[in-house]
């Protein structure tokens, strides 16, 4: 019988002794071959994320949507361009449709260093200490930036807080927490990936991965790999298919955004007109537009289509990551500028009848001079429809979608300044 005093290194009962866990799937090059895919994905999430920041342009108007663009953690390193047209389709495409696809291997990888959670001591020493730290930061910021994407794709506001804001200095937290853990552990993962698993050692005194004493299998190594990559590349193809659309659409059967309709108006609606609470009598016969430069005008939508007009095919990219390419017919935005006096515009503000978040965005200098970049009337050869932003809405080359603003009513056109 044990005494009741045994030191202060007996671990408490439970996932804290050896015992506990006991699955003989863990081992160091499961835990490596996961490292390994994860090194080479998570890379070209957050680079695409934070390439998908800059596009918003945070440093225009009120783009920021009320952050601090001034703080250490608010790096935007150029304007965004306009060429090629598809590049935030492509950018965000791959930022949502790779986040999701990882989402499995960072799942069962977690999954495989559970133990490590439970080792006791809990701190061996300083060192020991901020180790567990650097991961405590690790495991939190990756649950938070997925938890937070895979409900912002999925239209679940459920927490109290901007998503723009938590999933961007989150994403910070992460970035650092991620490379000084590659920088700690590639050794590991590479040992592991070139030696046989049972000759390698536990450096630093780690707990082991592989169960002293394992259960009997209840599946094959082999049969967990092919299920964690099924379900990945299941979320590869679904996530495929909203963000390339055409023949591809029909895999997007989980995200609420992926489904078109027959006509020329079935591409995706973001937010319906109904969702506004605009009444419809301000968008009929009375609705103009407020050009604002150095001088001030207003044109109603007849004065607009005898302008002359412009058709482009380009996307609509979301920053949810569906994305949708479509023939546009509108009035060029650099046209609009001139028409309010301003010849070399540096930015212009958009506003929407629809007051909120949304309802207004800035674009720089890149895009008005764009001759591709419209204030559309027209889609697919009709008018808009409500939902799509009738009477008029912005559409240009490289733009997020949330920045395509609908249901225009106003233009504020900014002249690059002389000074
Ligand atoms: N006024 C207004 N414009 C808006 C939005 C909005 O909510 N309000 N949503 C934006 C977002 S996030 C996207 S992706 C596109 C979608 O355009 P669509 O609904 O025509 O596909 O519209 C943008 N324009
Ligand atoms: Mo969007």
């Amino acid at each position: 019988m044990r005494m009741p005093f045994t030191g202060p290194t007996k671990p408490p009962p439970g996932p804290f002794r050896d015992g506990f866990w006991r699955s003989p799937l863990r081992d160091q090059r499961l835990t490596a071959l996961l490292g390994l895919i994860l090194l080479v994905g998570l890379p070209v999430v957050i680079v695409t994320g934070l390439l998908s920041n800059d596009a918003y342009q945070p440093g225009l108007g009120g783009n920021a949507l009320g952050r601090d663009i001034h703080g250490p953690l608010d790096v935007y390193l150029f304007g965004w361009p306009t060429h090629p047209g598809w590049l935030y389709a492509l950018g965000q495409g791959l930022h949502v449709t790779l986040g999701l696809a990882l989402a499995p291997i960072l799942l069962v990888k977690l999954w495989s260093v559970i133990p490590r959670l439970f080792e006791w001591p809990a701190f061996r020493d300083p060192a020991h200490a901020l180790e567990r730290l650097s991961l405590a930061l690790l495991v939190g910021s990756a649950l938070f930036e997925f938890v937070t994407g895979i409900f912002n794709i999925l239209y679940w506001y459920a927490f109290p807080f901007d998503f723009v804001q938590a999933h961007y200095y989150g994403a910070w937290v992460f970035i650092a927490a991620f490379a000084a853990h590659v920088v700690l552990k590639f050794g590991t993962m590479r040992d592991a990936l070139s030696k046989r698993a049972e000759v390698l050692g536990t450096p630093g005194g780690a707990r082991p991965l592989a169960a002293p004493n394992p259960a009997p299998a209840t599946m094959s190594r082999r049969a967990l790999l092919a299920g964690v990559g099924g379900a990945s590349l299941l979320l590869l193809l679904q996530g495929a298919g909203q963000s390339l659309g055409g023949p591809l659409r029909f895999l997007a059967f989980l995200l609420p955004r992926g489904r078109t309709r027959p006509g020329p108006l079935g591409f995706p609606v973001n937010k319906a007109w109904a969702a506004t609470g605009v009444s419809v009598s301000s968008v009929g016969t009375s609705w103009r537009l407020h050009l604002h430069g150095a001088r001030t005008l207003e044109l109603t939508r007849e004065q607009l289509l005898a302008l002359p007009q412009a058709s482009y095919d380009l996307p609509i990219a979301c920053v949810e990551g569906w994305s949708t390419t479509q023939h546009w017919t509108g009035v060029r935005l650099h046209d609009l500028a001139a028409l309010c006096g301003v010849h070399a515009a540096a930015s212009v503000t958009s506003v929407s009848l629809e007051h909120g978040t949304y309802g207004r965005a800035t674009l720089g200098h890149e895009q008005v001079a764009d001759p591709r970049a419209l204030l559309a009337l027209c889609v697919n050869g009709v008018n808009l429809s409500l939902d799509h932003g009738f009477p008029a809405r912005v559409i240009a080359p490289a733009l997020p979608g949330v920045h395509c603003t609908k249901w225009v009513s106003e233009m504020l056109f900014e002249p690059v300044s002389v000074a």
